[in-house]
């Protein structure tokens, strides 16, 4: 961790801390497995308040169980109240229920604390591997409750193409989705283009009114799964820690990508699973 003070033998750590709101997943490549991984490679401190319970491994879901709205709600209540938490960020919410049960707890924290904590919404609705994730009615209370109290949203283009009710094919409606979304929910959007497969991969910012891009060389034939959790944790990580939107992402980005390259591969005769490195 971080900073480190000495007081005779014992040695006391103190870091930022983040809290990811989002569903476990058992393969551990996504969800809150993917967020803890990257808040503790960025020396920040990890809180977690969980949504559902995904069975899964890469590639396929096989079950998802959702936990109480009440006790999801009391595990953002007891931490907000007890910790100094830097900055939130919210993944996979499963229900229309639970997006509001979460927005609520926010909303109610956001009005009881001097301090506004900068909240990063990524809008997980489908898995990389095509499975849905959210229920559909659930897009509305995205809309309408988490939306207004978000500081940044990172929708991938299929995300944002559903909320737009669009497709979103090359760089130029990348632009103008990125805008729209932006002024529709007056919030800052990242709009995420890995899904383009050029030679790049491309994200654009749309925040104050100016266009940010922020680009890596794209890697193929990697089949990893968790990349949208871990860039939003590692955002999250950024913003907890004192970093402006822009530096946040900028180092985010690259987290990414050598989280990626440096994927772990395990062999097993014809079929191969792949998982992200997160790692600085
Ligand atoms: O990558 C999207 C995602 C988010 N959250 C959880 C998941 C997945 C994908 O599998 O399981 C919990």
């Amino acid at each position: 961790m971080r900073k480190q003070r000495s007081r005779g033998s014992n040695r006391i750590a103190t870091a930022p801390v983040a809290l990811t709101v989002a569903g476990s997943d058992s393969s551990a490549g996504a969800g809150i497995q993917a967020d803890l991984k990257t808040f503790t490679a960025l020396g920040v401190y990890g809180l977690t308040a969980v949504t559902c319970i995904v069975a899964e491994v890469p590639g396929k879901v096989s079950r998802i169980e959702p936990v109480t709205p009440g006790m999801i709600r009391e595990q953002i209540e007891v931490l907000l109240k007890n910790f100094r938490v830097g900055a939130i960020k919210a993944g996979l919410l499963c229900s229309a229920e639970i997006a509001c049960a979460v927005a609520e707890a926010i909303q109610h924290a956001k009005e009881k604390g001097a301090r506004s904590i900068p909240f990063v919404v990524d809008p997980v609705m489908i898995a990389t591997s095509g499975d849905k994730l959210l229920e559909p009615e659930a897009v509305e209370a995205y809309r309408n409750k988490l939306f207004p109290l978000a500081t940044l949203i990172t929708p991938n283009l299929d995300e944002a193409g559903l909320l737009l009710e669009t497709t979103i094919n090359d760089r130029k409606q990348m632009e103008n989705a990125a805008k729209a979304l932006a002024k529709k929910y007056r919030v800052s959007i990242l709009l995420t283009g890995g899904h383009l497969r050029g030679d790049k991969a491309i994200d654009l910012l749309f925040h104050h009114g100016e266009l940010a891009e922020f680009s890596a060389p794209f890697m193929r034939g990697i089949e990893t799964h968790g990349t949208g959790c871990t860039y939003s944790a590692a955002i999250t990580a950024g913003l907890a820690s004192g970093f402006s939107l822009e530096p946040a992402i900028r180092r985010a980005k690259e987290f990414v990508t050598h989280s990626i390259a440096r994927h772990f591969r395990w062999k097993r005769g014809s079929t191969k699973i792949d998982a992200l490195n997160h790692s600085i």
